[in-house]
């Protein structure tokens, strides 16, 4: 096989909100690259893996046709491409392998300010303005519902007032862009957030082996950005105290501190962020000289 071939491709999206977090991802996991030319290709140096720089519409769809062994997109393109490939063809069109720890959003009904519209319920017959048609139809599907889909490919959230649609089914996060558009947030359909997408053909062993690192990398930066190392002495008597004050952490490291028979040094990693109301129970129960550490790498 020529090295080429062998070489695995990530498609991320090329400018907008994924795009710094995918690369810094990437970033993190080792990868060093250098951009092509045309911006549209990151070479990989120092791994078998080269980052492909595209709309996000087009992430499923090179993953799909196997172009890309991976992609990272929201699962609202992700999905809203599902159904449209299943209609298609019957067969699922890539593997949802990984969800990661950025991009959230929720894809919800917003009905204008004023109108009565208030439920799903009351979307019967009238317009609903989208850029996820397949998903919204398939929602209205499974809620048994008969309502008129009204596809747009941007700036959704000012059909109402165009009078081209009676409530619309957009991405929120703030909420800020409804209310300035004198719309009021209704039912969640989706939450949604970043994922890693894998092509549904089987790759050969040598690129599987460069997969399965990259994966157990992402699940390893996943963990160390919730991951904090806590230090502190302990006096003996409070260690079982101690210990169950400390959040998603394994067993202890326990020593001895010098010259001291009452007191221990304790050294946890705790896979939970570490709030200030923790470290005040820690010294309620006993524990001195609290040290709270960010970590650098984990693997598992
Ligand atoms: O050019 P390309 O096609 O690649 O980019 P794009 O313009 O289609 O996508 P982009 O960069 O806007 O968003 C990429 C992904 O970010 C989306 O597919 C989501 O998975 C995720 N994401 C997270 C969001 C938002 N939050 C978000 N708030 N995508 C869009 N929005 C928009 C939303 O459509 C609405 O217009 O922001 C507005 C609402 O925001 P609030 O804060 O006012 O509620
Ligand atoms: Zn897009």
């Amino acid at each position: 096989m020529s090295d080429k071939t062998a070489r695995i491709k990530v498609a991320i999206q090329k400018s907008g909100r994924l795009t710094e977090q995918s690369l810094d991802l990437l970033q993190r996991c080792g990868l060093k690259y250098t951009k092509g030319p045309d911006q549209l290709i990151a070479f990989g140096e120092n791994m078998p893996v080269d980052v492909l720089l595209v709309r996000d519409d087009d992430i499923p769809g090179l993953v799909r046709d196997d172009v890309c062994d991976l992609g990272i997109a929201g699962l609202n393109i992700v999905e809203e491409k599902r159904l449209h490939f299943l209609e298609q063809e019957p067969v699922e069109p890539f593997r949802i392998i990984r969800a990661l720890d950025y991009g959230q959003c929720r894809l919800a009904f917003a009905y204008p300010d004023g109108s009565p519209l208030r439920t799903v319920a009351d979307l019967a017959g009238r317009r609903i303005a989208t850029s996820y048609p397949s998903i919204v139809r398939d929602y209205l599907r499974r809620q048994n519902l008969s309502a008129t889909v009204v596809e747009f490919s941007g700036a959704v959230e000012i059909a109402p007032s165009l009078g081209r649609a009676d409530a619309i089914c957009d991405l929120v996060s703030t909420g800020a862009t409804l209310v300035a558009n004198k719309l009021r947030e209704g039912e969640t359909i989706l939450e949604s957030r970043a994922v890693i997408l894998q092509t549904p053909v089987e790759v050969p062993p040598e690129k599987a082996d460069w997969i399965n690192r990259l994966l157990q990398r992402v699940e390893g930066v996943m963990q160390v950005r919730e991951s904090k190392y806590i230090m502190m002495h302990a006096p003996k008597a409070a260690l079982a105290k101690i210990a169950a004050l400390l959040p998603g952490s394994e067993a202890p490291t326990v020593l001895p501190l010098d010259g001291r028979d009452d007191l221990v040094a304790v050294h946890v990693v705790c896979r939970e962020n570490v709030f200030w109301e923790t470290l005040e129970s820690l010294k309620a129960a006993g524990a001195t000289s609290l040290l709270v550490l960010p970590v650098e790498k984990m693997l598992a």
